[in-house]
């Protein structure tokens, strides 16, 4: 492994400061030199790598956007030759094209000693076994956390997404330490797990890794409640690298990015300006290190707060709260704006329901309408519409805005996410 956790993550920020700048202009002078597409977007700002002498001087790059990926399919943006690249993932979008992204060896090796740096930040280590719930395949879950892990020396367990019952099987049967997957298919492997007999606080399961999707405090709280072990939170997307790019410690107290591989900033998603110190922000990622694909201040979409602040477990690295939502993922209707995030906060106040809602949106004549559906907890044996009109007024008061309507079915009744990312919202205006 090229570095070991202890000198890269608990370096202090200024020596960070000088690896990151020299790390920069060398993927600067890459990009350029090997990427048509940052060669012209260089050129028509009057910009060279010279004008780039260091982090201070990022604001003067251009934005990479995922559009910038789509245009660019399926590989526009690598700073390769096809001969160097030693393997290829690809990110699912619900419209258009998947984005491409391709890894050299030194890529991969990157990668491994990221994750490695998460699952030991997580308290684990060579002695311990990974049962991996993440889709192999073209997703980057599945090989992240499968080489990470294998390169640090744990047994993985290589399950992949589905065939919950066999999960359940190989949790019990083989003692198995910890496991990655997304926290909807978390709260469903719980269910399934009771459906077969099995109390999921009973397993042998100390860690669980999740990630890929959004997932709210009370949410985390849920699976930890029902497996009895630590949740940690993992961050990262393909076009950066893949999962890898932040997850906790132990603290869980924000996820801790790995600055000297990935520099993250926060902008106005309206202006693209930086925005101040403490607030909320659209995340942007460069890459410091990435050799196939070098990707400049991408516009991740992802909110998110930053903090500085040198961390409990001793590591310097900046951390970064739990995603609250996408820039592109706000809902406005009639005129007020919010987070899918913020309506699941409300919904996990209540102990009569399950973590299981969606939002409909239509709209009637001009006017938007949100319909609320959300599953009743399995021992729910009280007045149903009482319970809506508490969902119905607390949300009132939360998001200023009162939802159309508030259906409560029964448990069991919604669908479960059982593979791949959760879908909460469904828009059909
Ligand atoms: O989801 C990589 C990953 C795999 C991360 C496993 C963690 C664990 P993509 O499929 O390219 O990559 O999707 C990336 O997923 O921009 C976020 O919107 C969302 N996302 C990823 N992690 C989180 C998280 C993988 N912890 C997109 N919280 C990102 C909220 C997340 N959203």
């Amino acid at each position: 492994m090229r570095d070991s956790d202890a000198d890269a993550t608990r370096l202090p920020r200024d020596e960070l400061r000088d690896l990151q700048d020299e790390r920069l202009v060398k993927t600067v002078r890459h990009a350029y030199e090997n990427v048509e597409f940052y060669r012209e977007a260089f050129d028509e700002l009057g910009l060279t790598p010279d004008d780039i002498e260091g982090v201070d001087d990022i604001s003067k790059l251009p934005f990479t956007t995922k559009e910038d990926f789509r245009d660019e399919y399926p590989t526009g943006l690598f700073a390769v030759d096809m001969d160097e690249v030693v393997r290829i993932h690809a990110s699912s979008g619900t419209t258009g094209k998947p984005k491409i992204v391709g890894y050299t060896q030194d890529d991969l090796d990157v990668w491994r000693e990221v994750m490695a740096r998460g699952f030991r930040g997580a308290g684990l280590t060579s002695d311990d076994s990974l049962q991996n719930a993440y889709s192999y395949g073209l997703f980057t879950g599945g090989f992240g956390f499968h080489d990470g892990a294998t390169a640090m020396g744990m047994a993985v367990v290589p399950t992949g997404g589905g065939n919950t019952q066999r999960q359940v099987e190989m949790l019990a049967d083989l003692d198995v330490d910890a496991i990655c997957l997304t926290p909807s298919y978390a709260l469903y492997l719980a269910e399934v797990a009771e459906d077969m007999g099995y109390d999921p606080a009973d397993l042998a399961l100390s860690t669980i890794l999740f990630g890929a999707e959004p997932c709210t405090e009370p949410m985390r709280n849920e699976i930890e409640t029902r497996f009895d072990a630590t949740a940690v939170e993992n961050y990262g997307l393909s076009e950066i690298i893949g999962p890898g790019v932040a997850v906790e410690c132990l603290e869980q107290d924000g996820m801790h990015i790995w600055e000297d591989h990935f520099y993250p900033e926060l902008i106005d998603p309206n202006t693209g300006d930086p925005v101040e110190e403490g607030e909320e922000g659209e995340l942007v990622l460069t890459s410091l290190t990435k050799t196939a694909l070098p990707v400049l201040r991408y516009r991740t979409g992802d909110l998110t707060t930053l903090d500085y602040d040198t961390c409990g477990c001793g590591r310097t690295s900046v951390r970064m709260n739990s995603v609250t939502g996408r820039a592109d993922d706000l809902i406005i209707v009639r005129g007020v704006n919010f987070y899918p995030s913020e309506v699941e906060s409300v919904v996990l106040e209540f102990d009569e329901v399950a973590p299981y809602y969606r939002i409909d949106l239509k709209r009637e004549g001009s006017l938007d309408k949100l319909d609320l559906t959300v599953e009743l907890a399995e021992d729910f044996d009280g007045s149903r519409s009482d319970l809506k009109s508490r969902i119905h007024k607390r949300l009132s008061s939360v998001l200023s805005f009162s939802p159309d309507d508030v259906t409560l079915v029964d448990p069991g009744e919604m669908e479960r996410t059982k593979v791949g990312k959760v879908q909460r919202v469904y828009d059909h205006r």
